[in-house]
Formats: C-alpha cells, structure tokens, sequence
C-alpha cells in the first residue's frame, strides 16, 4: 500500500454539557481529525488531544505542528506500508504518542478497509458487544450530581465513575453509594489531583466499595502509587502514568496498579494498546478501555478494542448522546447497558460528508 496523502481536518463540536475535571472544564471540542489516502483504500483516524496541555503534554496546536513537520513526512520514503510500519518510522521521534496514534489510526483503517478486514477481529476482540460505563464530571452540588447520575442509570449505564479533587471526593462519593446502593459499580478519577500527603484522607474511600482509583498521583509518581496502593484497600488503576507497554509492566512490578485504564491515544496507537493489554493479562491485571471525549470515529476503534479479552471492566465508551448531540458518524447507541462492536471493514465506521463540512473550522491536504 502507498500513501498518497494525508488531510487534517479539525471540526468544532460542542459539548452536551460542561464536563469539568480536576484539570480543567470543557464545553466544546476542537477536534484534530486525519484522513490517510492510499493506492488502495481511505481511512480514518481521530486524534485525542485537547485544546492545552492539561490533561497531559500534548495539545492540538501541536499535534498539527508535528504532524505536519515530522511525522506526516517520514512516511514519505515507505513503499510498503501498514499499521505496524507506521509505528516502526514513527518510534524514531521521541513523544506525541497522541499524533501519532491518530496517524498509525488512519493508515490501519485504510489498511484494513482495503483487506475488507475489521479492526476488531484484526486486535484478537472475542465479544461482539461491550459493556459500557459513563464518566461523570464535578458538579457545582450534591443533588446536581445525583441528578445526573440518575440519568445516566435509567440510560444503562453499567457502571459510574466520578470526577474527584480535593474539596470534592469523599460527600460526593458517599451521596451516590447511599443513593443508588451496594449493587453500583463505582469508581473514581482524580486527573493526578492528589499528593501522597492525602493518603489518610484518600482512604476515607475506601468504605465505599469503589472498583478502583484511578491516577490520584503525578504520572511520574509510579513509587507514590506503590506506597498509596498499601495504605489504603481501594484498588490502585493507573490512566496518566501508563504510555507504553513497558511502562505498564515496570507499574505493575512496583505494585503501584492492580488495574489498567488503556487509551490509545496516550500510548502511541492500538498495536501498542494491544501490547499493553496482552502484558496486563499476563499479569493477571484487569483492564478497561478509557476515552478521551471521542468521535465516533475513535469511539469506533476504541469499542473494538474494548472487545479484546482482557478488557474484563466497562469501558469509558459511552455512547454518542452522551457528548455530541449529533456525532459526525452514525451515533453509537447504548443498548441494554452495552455498544455494539462494528463488523465493517478497518473500523467500520467513516464520517458523513455534509455534516462533516459542516462542523469543519480548518483543514489541510498534505501531499506525499
Ligand atoms: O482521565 O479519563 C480521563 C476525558 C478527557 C481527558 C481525560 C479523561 C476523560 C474522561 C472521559 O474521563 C472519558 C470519556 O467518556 O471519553
Ligand atoms: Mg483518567
């Protein structure tokens, strides 16, 4: 397969509503989107960045810059290429695991639409549907999270996981278990909003029952985890700190995670979360799927990959109603607490045109 070319598109899609975290608060998304044209076939890939470097070091701005500088370019002298040579060229330049996943994304679609192959079977996935959690942002009150949690378990959602940062964890918590009772899976997210100082304080969790904690402590913290992992029972789930395969299998022997969140985005691509994936349950660690505020398009990719054996918790997939009132491709539709995998060639998936147009704020086609 030959590259012919690459378009970046980025499209403004706003929020349904504000989902505020312990880094920041998002009400719309500027979305960096990559359409890879070869001899064979399109495809699509979808890069995960925010506006600024909050949630971690990569942000849109750049992802366009370094894409368009460095990686788009690289690709130029492969005459043979795929998924796995993408990755290849692309490990020669250190970082922006976030752009580079959206670019491996695009080829892989384009890849495996032109095999009439679907990701999912491609990754190993054995279920043909997969549970699905909701992430619930900080509110301003109590009765307004409630509110919302209700919502989202009349939807169907099969488990909750709250927002916390200090000022905002423990009532929270505590509200939502005596509300909705023992049988909620819950968990919580803090965004690296806590130090180890917290710890007796974080264990006041542990009462709850909660599935996991998720990323409490700075990403370069893997010892921090290690040691709040010990002092309190609440198991220790690592999103921020976890870029690569062998940084999940140094977290997992430090004993700072009993359990993966896995994102594609932050570690490269899908063949490098595959990887992570297929150490995590070597390991005996459970793994779920984490979103980052997707497409259907990287919702698409991610629903495949959460389709993989290991991927034994729900996922953050939720489905498209519950960011876009209108998602750029068919909405993904929850049912029975559940997202259907796609069975379509690459990911099954592709944006519509019109809409797509419509909701574009900038693009570029870069020539190969
Ligand atoms: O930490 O998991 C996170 C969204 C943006 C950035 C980071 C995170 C999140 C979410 C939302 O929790 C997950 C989703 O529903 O896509
Ligand atoms: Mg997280």
């Amino acid at each position: 397969m030959k590259l012919t070319g690459i378009e970046l598109r980025r499209i403004g899609l706003p929020l349904v509503s504000p989902f505020r975290t312990s880094f920041g608060t998002q009400t719309q998304r500027d979305i960096l989107l990559i359409r890879a044209v070869t001899d064979a076939a399109e495809g699509w890939g979808e890069c995960v960045t925010l506006v600024d470097p909050a949630y971690s070091e990569e942000y849109v701005d750049g992802a366009v810059d370094v894409l368009t500088r460095f990686l788009i370019p690289a690709l130029a002298s492969a005459d043979q290429l795929d998924g796995a040579a993408v990755q290849t060229i692309l490990g020669g330049f250190k970082g922006h695991r976030m752009a580079k996943a959206a670019l491996e994304m695009a080829v892989l679609d384009a890849e495996l639409t032109s095999l009439g192959r679907p990701l999912a079977r491609e990754l190993g996935a054995v279920h043909d549907r997969v549970p699905c959690g909701v992430s619930v942002g900080i509110m301003d009150s109590v009765p307004q999270l409630l509110d919302a949690v209700q919502g989202y378990v009349e939807e169907g959602y099969l488990r909750v996981k709250l927002k916390i940062e200090p000022g905002w964890d423990i009532e929270p918590v505590r509200a939502v278990r005596e509300r909705f009772g023992e049988q909620l899976l819950l968990q919580v997210d803090a965004n690296t909003a806590y130090t180890l100082a917290d710890a007796r304080h974080l264990a006041k969790l542990d009462p709850f029952d909660l599935l996991l904690i998720e990323q409490p402590l700075d990403e370069d913290d893997i010892l921090g985890h290690a040691r709040l992992a010990q002092l309190m029972t609440t198991p220790m789930c690592l999103d921020e700190s976890i870029t690569s395969a062998r940084s999940a299998a140094a977290a997992i022997s430090f004993g700072a995670c009993s359990v993966v969140n896995i994102k594609p985005g932050r570690v490269g691509g899908y063949l490098e979360a595959r990887r992570i994936h297929d150490v995590c349950l070597a390991h005996g660690v459970a793994v779920w799927c984490g979103g980052m505020l997707e497409t259907g398009i990287g919702r698409a990719a991610n629903v495949a990959l959460a389709a993989l054996p290991g991927f034994t918790l729900p996922g953050d997939t939720s489905g498209s109603n519950r960011y876009y009132h209108q998602d750029i491709t068919e909405p993904f539709v929850l049912d029975d607490g559940h997202l259907a995998v796609p069975t379509g060639a690459g990911i099954g998936v592709a944006p519509r045109p019109e809409y797509l147009n419509e909701v574009t704020t900038w693009s570029q086609w870069v020539p190969l």
